[in-house]
């Protein structure tokens, strides 16, 4: 969601600038914009198009200046236009803000008061009126003005803010919302994300919550809200610039379905032992803490929650601990009961999905034994804030609909499975082997089904041009199901819904038709004689079948009705993580087909920064 990035150097920033919004776009967004100070004034630019014609723009209409900031919009507060596009001018001020301000509308009734007009719909306006009504009219120096300003927040912000009268200072600051100092020579940086500083950093100092930054070329001084001066250590990245490049492939997406193999091995790697799983690898690792959970408590949003329902699954079959799994935005704001000795566990690609940060802020408050996180984001809020953070090394995700976060963080909840199950001792030494030789084959199986993509692209082709489609799962294949109408949904805008096909009769056969496809997951596992019996009352009423199934299996006969794809044999273990793959696959050559933006779909962001 959207992205910032600002600089302050000694030479024109608006390239390093254009580069650094290009390389957060991955994040969504629906308008951009830069603004830098040039020979004593502010020049701004903003479109509601791509990045690439804010390009064009600057190329074309010009745009020096050694300070600057720039922005991709994902709009909260007002329609994506030209004018609601940040970065925002009041007077002599600029400034670009990721959040949202909560108690904007009792601010803008005072500002109107003082003969404040504005000229967008957006909180952020309201706040930069507020800095600038403090600074000018009240005539507080810039820094105790933001500050100020800041302390009366109720909200969420990421900002950086620039004055063209104070034409080599950034300020900025965050609450809520990721931001990051990159440190240069002579030049220094300010972005919501590291990706998009590489080209110009790898050293960079992350700001803690509630912390304001003053940027010039030769200092960072970094300050709490009431302006004490806080120190902090220098973190090098060791990201590079190029692990945001396509390669040979068409769409980040397909590119990260196929690293798949590659890093569900990285996620094991180091974390298995002979029958048990290694878990010493995660940060803050406390055995005795762990050891000791009678129930688990898993809060997440969207993939990483169906994530969540898979490992429910596996946490109470073969740990025999009970597990409760929700989503974040509904946890957050009920009563929940925490029993004694209840783990918290939070899941998020980018560890800055605000609702999920959020119940884990609230949970430290309502008596949960400890937090972990199963997050790909080594240097974010979530594993900063956790007590142990087990890291799904799965490399950057830039495809805004997630897939291979999703696989790492299933082998996770398996690695954590094992580890309880082993120590609890529901897993015995002989399961916990075969579990281990499971994952250690799970790259290559991966890869194997991967290698069905031909397949699985014809297939697409028979249901790109259909409205709308079932899938069902049944046991552990039903948060599958789930997780792959949400994949064809997201990227393909075909109506699609998950359901366990045993709440078929309950309400949804009523849509079933010979219009309407009907994706069966169907690995050979306990409840599959269940499933065939639902598959069943599909065809009696004409619906077509779509059912993933695995070699070996005699369950179904292809016919005019009935679509068989065969995966191969495995596991039971690693069911949920290798039936995914096709899934991806179908939901990527179906958006394909229909033409839609594939990486950054319409309305969607990578990071969910705003609740
Ligand atoms: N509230 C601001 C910024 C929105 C945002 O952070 N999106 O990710 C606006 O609507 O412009």
């Amino acid at each position: 969601m959207c992205g910032i990035v600002g600089a302050v150097a000694q030479r024109d920033v608006a390239p390093i600038l254009l580069e650094g919004l290009s390389r957060l776009e991955y994040r969504g967004y629906d308008s951009c914009g830069i603004c830098t100070i040039s020979n004593g004034s502010l020049r701004c630019i903003k479109t509601t198009q791509k990045v690439r014609v804010l390009m064009d723009m600057v190329r074309d209409e010009g745009c020096p200046g050694k300070t600057g900031i720039a922005h991709t919009r994902w709009a909260t507060h007002g329609v994506p236009t030209a004018t609601n596009a940040h970065p925002h001018i009041v007077g002599t001020l600029s400034m670009v803000h990721n959040g949202i301000i909560e108690n904007f509308a009792q601010m803008k009734e005072t500002l109107v008061k003082e003969g404040y007009a504005f000229k967008s719909q957006t909180d952020t306006e309201v706040l930069l009126a507020q800095i600038h009504f403090l600074h000018v009219k009240k005539g507080l120096p810039l820094k105790e003005a933001f500050a100020t300003a800041l302390r009366g927040v109720k909200g969420s912000y990421a900002l950086a803010l620039i004055d063209s009268e104070d034409p080599d200072t950034i300020y900025a600051a965050r609450y809520g919302s990721p931001l990051v100092i990159g440190l240069g020579i002579e030049e220094n940086f300010v972005a919501s994300d590291v990706l998009a500083l590489l080209p110009v950093t790898r050293r960079f100092i992350y700001l803690d919550e509630g912390e304001i930054a003053v940027l010039t070329t030769k200092s960072v001084r970094i300050y709490s809200l009431d302006l004490v001066e806080h120190h902090h250590e220098i973190c090098e990245s060791d990201l590079d610039a190029e692990s945001i490049s396509k390669g040979k492939y068409r769409h980040f997406m397909q590119k990260e379905i196929f690293e798949q193999p590659e890093a569900l091995k990285n996620t094991a790697m180091g974390r298995l032992g002979a029958d048990n799983a290694d878990l010493s690898s995660i940060t803050g690792f406390d055995p005795k803490l762990l050891e000791k959970t009678d129930c688990i408590k898993i809060v997440a949003c969207g993939t990483s929650y169906h994530a969540g329902l898979v490992g429910k699954y596996w946490l109470e079959e073969l740990a025999g601990i009970s597990t409760s799994v929700e989503i974040a935005s509904e946890y957050r704001y009920r009563r929940a009961v925490v029993k004694d000795n209840t783990l918290f566990i939070t899941i998020s690609q980018s560890g800055e999905t605000a609702d999920t940060l959020a119940c884990l802020r609230l949970a430290k408050k309502q008596g949960y034994s400890a937090s972990l996180c199963i997050c790909n984001a080594g240097s974010s809020s979530l594993v900063r804030e956790s007590d142990f953070a087990m890291l799904t090394r799965a490399g950057a995700e830039i495809g805004v609909a997630s897939t291979k976060a999703f696989t790492t963080q299933l082998l996770s909840l398996l690695l954590i499975t094992l580890y309880l199950g082993r120590t609890r001792k529901t897993i015995s030494a002989e399961e916990g082997r075969k579990i281990v030789n499971a994952i250690k084959a799970l790259p290559d199986a991966a890869r194997e089904v991967l290698s069905g993509d031909e397949k699985i692209k014809e297939l697409a082709g028979r249901f790109a041009d259909k409205h709308n489609c079932l899938f069902l799962g049944r046991g552990i294949m039903y948060p599958i199901a789930l997780e792959g109408a949400l994949k064809l949904k997201e990227i393909s805008y075909i109506h699609a819904e998950g359901y366990a096909a045993g709440e078929l009769k309950h309400g949804p056969i009523a849509l079933i038709d010979e219009t309407m496809p009907v994706v069966v997951v169907a690995p050979d596992n306990a409840l599959l004689s269940k499933l065939e019996s639902n598959i069943e009352e599909v065809r009696a009423r004409g619906g077509r079948l779509y059912v993933f199934s695995q070699e070996g299996s005699n369950a179904f006969k292809d016919d005019r009705q009935t679509n068989i794809i065969k995966l191969p044999a495995a596991d039971p273990v690693l069911q949920p993580i290798l039936f995914t793959l096709p899934l991806q696959q179908l939901a990527y050559h179906c958006a394909v087909i229909n033409g839609t933006d594939v990486d950054q779909p319409r309305n969607l962001a990578k990071s969910v920064t705003v609740e």
